[in-house]
């Protein structure tokens, strides 16, 4: 079979092809793009003021979620709120940069305020990617990070409020004294022997995010250049066990970017999320030209065959600008974004699954 050739273009017609590609490239990217979970819109507006004045796409991350940090958003984010079973509160955060994949974070950080950033600093003066705990906190001292205490009123009093409620709700199961009604100390209780142990679909413990625990800030923006950085800043869940890092500073769980292709970020039961890694699971979709909205709903769906009590929630956003969102154990989920497409930091709602 003989195919034809193309006839080889002249040096007009290949500066006419040459402009319209770069025209189409402008008209399909509507950047840049700042999107995140929940209301949470002035971090988005904080995220949106570093990419109007140029700033890369890690710094509108760092700025978003630093806003929503110190506004203590919703109460699930930053100092004051959530504490631990020992009343203290303490923060995750992830930072990820689109360009090198370089990924900085801190889990159950203590004393620090500006998670965040740590996390960045993490990525920036270390080959690290997660630091947690006291040690984090000690590298957050080294490198002048302001050391506060972060219990609040309000931390206090649920702490009380709680250990006057006979600890409840926890995160305890298979110890005696029985969990669902007596506080800690707690022991194993001796699991009965088995040869071949039936491993049941579990529903106890997943119904348990809601009201004050709910809403962890996840960002993606991308910025001028068409770079991606993700990011996540939380307090975790109220009355976890002293030590539980979530789902928020674990690459592929929290957040994942991509520069060839978006971003996604997480929200809800970390303790389920991180064992599916749906952000990262939702990017690869999209890399395979999946659009966002199904990406996040197969993210959603993988868990929820396991989990079907799970609450939470997945968004992203590809590089050409496209966005969607996908949620489960909740009404629907609002996200907030803000583009040349949506001039103004709006708020979409997704209805969930
Ligand atoms: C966590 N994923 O620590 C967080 C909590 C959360 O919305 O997202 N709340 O499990």
């Amino acid at each position: 079979m003989i195919r034809k050739m193309a006839a080889p273009m002249k040096e007009k017609d290949i500066k006419v092809f040459v402009l319209l590609i770069i025209v189409c490239h402008c008209v399909s990217l509507p950047l840049p793009v700042v999107i995140n979970t929940w209301p949470f819109t002035n971090a988005t507006l904080a995220a949106w003021q570093m990419l109007s004045n140029n700033r890369t796409a890690v710094d509108a991350v760092e700025a978003g979620c630093t806003e929503c940090e110190l506004e203590r958003c919703d109460g699930s984010v930053g100092w004051g709120s959530n504490p631990d079973e020992a009343g203290e509160t303490t923060l995750d955060a992830m930072i990820m940069d689109g360009i090198t994949h370089d990924v900085g974070a801190v889990g159950a950080i203590r004393l620090v305020k500006t998670a965040i950033s740590v996390a960045r600093a993490v990525m920036e003066r270390t080959t690290h990617t997660l630091l947690v705990g006291d040690q984090a906190t000690s590298f957050a001292k080294q490198l002048g990070f302001q050391i506060s205490d972060l219990h609040s009123n309000k931390s206090v009093d649920m702490y009380n409020q709680w250990k006057q409620n006979n600890c409840q709700p926890n995160y305890w199961k298979n110890v005696v004294p029985d969990p669902t009604k007596f506080c800690g100390p707690y022991k194993p209780k001796p699991f009965p022997p088995s040869v071949h142990q039936v491993r049941q679909l579990s529903n106890d413990a997943y119904k348990r995010i809601g009201g004050d625990n709910h809403d962890t800030i996840g960002m993606i923006a991308i910025d001028m250049q068409g770079n991606v950085a993700g990011g996540t800043s939380t307090n975790g869940l109220n009355h976890k066990v002293p030590g539980r890092v979530g789902d928020s500073p674990i690459a592929g769980a929290g957040s994942y970017v991509d520069n060839e292709v978006g971003g996604a970020a997480g929200t809800g039961d970390g303790d389920i999320m991180m064992r599916f890694l749906p952000s990262f699971y939702a990017v690869m979709l999209m890399k395979t030209g999946v659009s966002p909205s199904v990406a996040t709903a197969e993210a959603m769906k993988s868990i929820i065959k396991y989990y079907p009590d799970f609450v939470g929630a997945v968004l992203a956003v590809n590089i050409r600008g496209e966005h969607g969102a996908a949620c489960h154990g909740i009404a629907q989920f609002p996200y907030s974004i803000i583009s040349p497409d949506y001039p103004q930091v709006t708020v979409l709602n997704v209805p969930c699954i």
